[in-house]
C-alpha cells in the first residue's frame, strides 16, 4: 500500500509563508489545495517537504521551520537560494521563458542562455538538497515546471528509485514547444522520471507529439488512462489527472455564519443587482483585459442590463517586480477608469475593481455572493477558482463561465458556459446568457458542476495518482467527458 510509504514532497515554494523582521518572524502554513490534500499523508509518515522558502538568505530559516515543525509530524527542508539563482532561475527561466511559451503566449517569452544555465544549476541543488532525505521506502513527488531537470540529476547521483513528476500547468503544442532552444534537454530530462502527470489528456497528447518528433525512438503504447513509453531501456508512465480542490472544506465553510455574512455584506452594497466575479493573479495569462473589454462589449450591446450588473474583479499582487507584470497593473488600471467613465452613472458602477488579496473569509463571501463567476483565462493548466466558487455555491444558483483554454473546461464544460476569451462578442453574448438564465437551468447546470467536483475532489487526486504507482487503474476517474484517449 502506498499510504505506508515515506512521502517525499518537492516543490518550488515550501508550503509555508515566512513574515516579518529581526527578532519578529511569523511562519504560516500556505492556503491551497495540494497542502489540503498531502498535509494528512505527510503526518501520517513523517514526510518531509522540500522547497524554497520564498524569503532573502539572512533569515533564518532553518531555525524558523525547526521549531515551526516541532508540533507537526512532517519536516520542511529548505532550499537556499541567492539573489542571482532566484533572479534567472525562479524569475527568469522559468517565469520569462517556460511560463509564456507553456501558456501558449510566446510573445511574452524571452529565452536567455544565462538564465537557462542558472534553471539547470538550481535544479542540480535541489537533487543535492533531496538525496540525504531519501530513505529506502520514500516516495518521491516533485512538482512543476520548476523542476523539469530534478529527476535527471538525482538519476545522475545514483538515485534509482521510483520518481513521480506531476505538471500544473499546461504542456504546449509541438510547434510550440519546438521554439525552445534547449528542448531536447527538457524532454530528454523528464523522461528520467518514472511516472509524469499532465492535468488533461490534451496536454498529454501534446508532450508525446513533441515525444514522437524529437525523439522517434522513444516506442509508446497509447492506453486511454496511462500511456506506457519505452525509451533508452527505460518505461515512463504518463497519466492525466485533473487537481481539484477540497470540496467540503469550501462547502461547509461557505455555509459558516461569518461567510454568510460576509456574502450578505458584499451584496447589501450593491443592492438588486446581479453580480459577476472575476478573481485571478495578477497575470497575462488569465485574460483579465479581454474580460474587460467583453464585459464593455456586453454593456454596449445591451443597455437594458445598465445600473442591473456589475463585475467585481479581485486581482492579487503576483511578480510586481517584473516590469512587464507592472505595465500589467497600469493598462488594467486604465482600462477599468476608461468603461468606469464611459458607463457609470448615479447610484451604479460597472467594474468593481480591487487589486488586493482576500482573506478566507471574504473569498468565501464573494464566491456566495456573486451570481456569475467569470473564469476566462487565455490558457491555464487547471483553474482552481473555477472548481471553488462552484464548490461555495451551496444554494446551487451560481453560474460559471469558463474559457474553453481552461484545463477545468474538460471537466466543467458541459454545465458551465464555456467561451472563447479571445472571442469578446461571444463572451459579452454569454456573460448576457448568463444573467437573463431562468433560475431552474441555474440550479440543473450548477447541481451538476457541484456533484463532478464533489466525487472527483482533490483527495481522489491524490489517491489516483499515487495508484498508478502500486497497482495500475484502481481508482477510476469518475466522468465522461474525461473520455478521448490519445
Ligand atoms: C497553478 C496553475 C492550476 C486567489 N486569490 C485569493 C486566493 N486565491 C487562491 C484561490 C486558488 C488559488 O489562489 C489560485 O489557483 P489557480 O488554479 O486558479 O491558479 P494558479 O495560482 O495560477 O495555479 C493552475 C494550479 O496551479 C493547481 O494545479 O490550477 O492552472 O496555473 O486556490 O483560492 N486565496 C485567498 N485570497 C485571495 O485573494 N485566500
Amino acid at each position: 500500500m502506498f499510504t505506508d510509504k515515506h512521502l517525499l514532497v518537492i516543490s518550488n515554494r515550501l508550503p509555508v509563508a515566512i513574515s516579518g523582521e529581526e527578532g519578529d518572524w511569523h511562519v504560516e502554513q500556505s492556503a491551497g489545495g495540494l497542502v489540503t490534500a498531502l498535509s494528512p499523508l505527510l503526518k501520517k509518515n513523517k514526510g518531509v517537504w522540500i522547497g524554497w522558502a520564498g524569503c532573502n538568505p539572512d533569515v533564518p530559516v532553518h531555525q524558523l521551520l525547526k521549531s515551526y515543525c516541532e508540533n507537526l509530524d512532517c519536516e520542511l527542508i529548505p532550499v537556499l537560494l541567492t539573489e542571482d539563482e532566484v533572479t534567472n532561475y525562479y524569475r527568469g527561466f522559468a517565469n520569462r521563458a517556460i511560463w509564456p511559451l507553456f501558456h501558449d503566449l510566446l510573445g511574452h517569452a524571452t529565452f536567455s542562455a544565462e538564465q537557462w544555465e542558472v534553471y539547470v544549476d538550481v535544479n542540480r541543488k535541489f537533487a543535492q538538497a533531496i538525496v540525504p532525505h531519501i530513505k529506502p521506502d520514500s516516495f518521491i513527488w516533485i512538482h512543476d515546471y520548476q523542476l523539469m531537470l530534478v529527476g535527471h540529476f538525482l538519476r545522475e547521483m545514483g538515485i534509482t528509485k521510483h520518481l513521480s513528476f506531476f505538471l500544473h500547468i499546461p504542456f504546449p503544442s509541438r510547434d510550440l514547444f519546438r521554439r525552445l532552444p534547449w528542448k531536447n534537454d527538457i524532454l530528454q530530462g523528464l523522461l528520467k522520471y518514472d511516472h509524469i502527470g499532465f492535468q488533461t489528456p490534451h496536454d498529454r497528447r501534446n508532450f508525446i507529439h513533441c515525444i514522437r518528433w524529437l525523439l522517434p525512438k522513444a516506442f509508446i503504447k497509447a492506453s486511454k488512462r496511462e500511456s506506457i513509453m519505452n525509451y533508452e531501456d527505460r518505461e515512463v508512465k504518463l497519466g492525466f489527472y485533473p487537481i481539484s480542490i477540497d470540496f467540503n472544506e469550501f462547502n461547509d465553510g461557505a455555509k459558516s455564519p461569518e461567510v454568510e455574512e460576509a456574502a450578505w455584506f458584499v451584496h447589501e452594497n450593491l443592492k438588486s443587482r446581479t453580480l459577476v466575479l472575476g478573481l485571478d493573479r495578477l497575470d497575462y495569462t488569465k485574460g483579465i483585459a479581454e474580460r474587460f473589454l467583453a464585459f464593455e462589449r456586453m454593456l454596449e450591446k445591451y443597455p437594458d442590463v445598465h445600473g442591473n450588473i456589475s463585475l467585481i474583479q479581485v486581482v492579487i499582487p503576483s511578480r510586481l517586480h517584473v516590469e512587464e507584470y507592472q505595465d500589467l497593473k497600469e493598462s488594467l488600471d486604465t482600462l477599468a477608469g476608461r468603461i468606469n467613465g464611459r458607463f457609470s452613472k448615479f447610484g451604479w458602477v460597472p467594474i468593481h475593481y480591487m487589486f488586493r488579496s482576500l482573506d478566507r473569509v471574504q473569498l468565501l463571501g464573494h464566491y456566495r455572493a456573486c451570481e456569475i463567476a467569470l473564469i476566462t483565462p487565455l490558457r491555464d493548466g487547471m483553474n482552481l477558482v473555477a472548481k471553488e466558487y462552484c464548490a461555495s455555491s451551496v444554494d446551487n444558483n451560481g453560474v460559471l463561465i469558463l474559457s474553453e483554454f481552461a484545463g477545468a473546461a474538460e471537466q466543467l464544460g458541459k454545465y458551465a458556459i464555456v467561451v472563447n476569451p479571445y472571442d469578446l462578442e461571444g463572451t459579452a453574448d454569454a456573460i448576457y446568457s448568463a444573467y437573463i438564465m431562468e433560475p431552474k437551468e441555474r440550479q440543473r447546470r450548477m447541481k451538476q458542476l457541484r456533484s463532478e467536483i464533489r466525487r472527483n475532489d482533490v483527495h481522489r487526486w491524490v489517491r489516483w495518482f499515487l495508484s498508478a504507482y502500486t497497482e495500475k487503474n484502481t481508482v477510476i476517474y469518475q466522468t465522461n467527458e474525461i473520455s478521448k484517449s490519445v
